[in-house]
């Protein structure tokens, strides 16, 4: 199976390390605007055939899928044309900047007939993952309430710069993971109610955010993230989650630790992910969680298999975030019919 990235900025690394990976897999062909990044990346992982321009590469093709690494605004014409150049697609989060772009996105892919996968990879994490297949095989019975956290005071603007810029930060850039994995756990949701804080002077966007979500299957959750939580041990880049189920209680707590009490028992396990060969801590749970969902989108072509975290299931947590926007615009619960 051949590939083409799209994009070989900060990120791109542990994409295009975990594709070296995968068995059966090549990376042929990349492309970035900038010249420094697109030869570093080419020197770094011996691909011959560069770009400067995506339209260049569709255009010679030589590829069946193409990773879209690129930031959001980038990429509704970028996964237009790979829909129009007949090749599946992986496209980062955040898909995109509005429904609009991901719905049409989502329809391009479809007309098409191919595979388009939203990079939506913390729900891929192992730890997470353990707590994923903990709850769905019942093992504290229906779950009612949930709290889904991640806060940390990490200094994620060194690494991406625009983090810093833009209008909107963490729930666009990291509460979409996080919105992700209630969903993974908890199922759709029905209204959402937000609120947001800028703590830190020097950015433009919010770095916290506390959202109340009230799913279809009975589940209430609290969604909570911060960039602006300086606390020791700093738990960069852990989601925390607090469980309660009619017959127990889940717990991933700080340091991937799972504790399931159910029956009078109490079970505890460390989770902690494996560091590969070309990971970093603590990136590194992160980065495992990237070759995971690669290898997921690969098994989801050979097998011929919708991906979990496809374009049209990725719109409903999309929809997600621009409901938790208006939700803290406008002081009011919102409706995820509304959206
Ligand atoms: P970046 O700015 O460092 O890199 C993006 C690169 O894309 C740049 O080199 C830029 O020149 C290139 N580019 C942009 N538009 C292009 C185009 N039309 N044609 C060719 N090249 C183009 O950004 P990054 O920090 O690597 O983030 C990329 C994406 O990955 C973002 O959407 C970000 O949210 C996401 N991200 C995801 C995770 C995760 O865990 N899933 C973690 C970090 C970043
Ligand atoms: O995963 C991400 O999307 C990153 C970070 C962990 C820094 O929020 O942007």
């Amino acid at each position: 199976m051949k590939g083409a990235l799209i994009g070989c900025g900060f990120f791109a690394r542990n994409q295009l390390h975990a594709w070296r990976d995968i068995d059966g897999v090549e990376i042929v062909a990349i492309c970035d605007r900038d010249a420094g990044r697109l030869n570093e990346a080419g020197d770094q992982f011996g691909t011959e055939h560069r770009y400067s321009d995506a339209n260049a590469m569709f255009a010679d093709g030589g590829f069946d899928f193409v990773d879209i690494a690129t930031t959001a605004p980038s990429h509704r014409p970028l996964v237009e044309a790979a829909a129009k150049a007949g090749v599946h697609i992986i496209c980062q989060k955040p898909f995109a900047e509005n429904m609009a772009d991901a719905r049409a996105m989502v329809a391009a892919a479809e007309a098409a007939g191919k595979v388009l996968m939203v990079h939506e990879n913390f729900r891929w994490q192992s730890a997470v993952r353990a707590a994923i297949d903990a709850l769905r095989s019942g093992a504290i019975g229906t779950p009612f309430f949930g709290r889904v956290s991640f806060r940390s005071g990490y200094d994620v603007y060194a690494g991406q710069p625009y983090l810093a810029e833009g209008k909107r930060f963490i729930i666009e850039d990291l509460g979409i993971h996080i919105l992700d994995i209630a969903r993974a756990l908890f199922g759709e949701v029905s209204a959402i109610t937000a609120s947001t804080k800028r703590v830190n002077p020097k950015i433009n966007g919010e770095d916290v955010a506390t959202m109340l979500l009230a799913h279809h299957g009975g589940v209430t959750s609290v969604v909570d993230c911060s960039y602006a939580t300086k606390r020791d041990p700093e738990t960069f880049p852990e989601t925390l989650l607090e469980i309660d189920g009619t017959e127990g209680t889940l717990r991933l707590d700080a340091g991937y630790r799972l504790t399931i009490q159910a029956g009078g028992k109490s079970e505890t396990r460390d989770v902690a992910p494996p560091v590969l060969p070309w990971a970093e801590r603590p990136w590194h749970n992160i980065q495992e969680s990237v070759a995971i969902i690669q290898q997921h989108f690969v098994d989801c072509l050979r097998e011929g298999l919708v991906p979990e975290t496809s374009g049209a299931d990725n719109l409903n947590t999309l929809a997600l975030v621009e409901a938790a926007y208006l939700s803290a615009a406008e002081g009011r619960s919102v409706s995820l019919e509304e959206m």
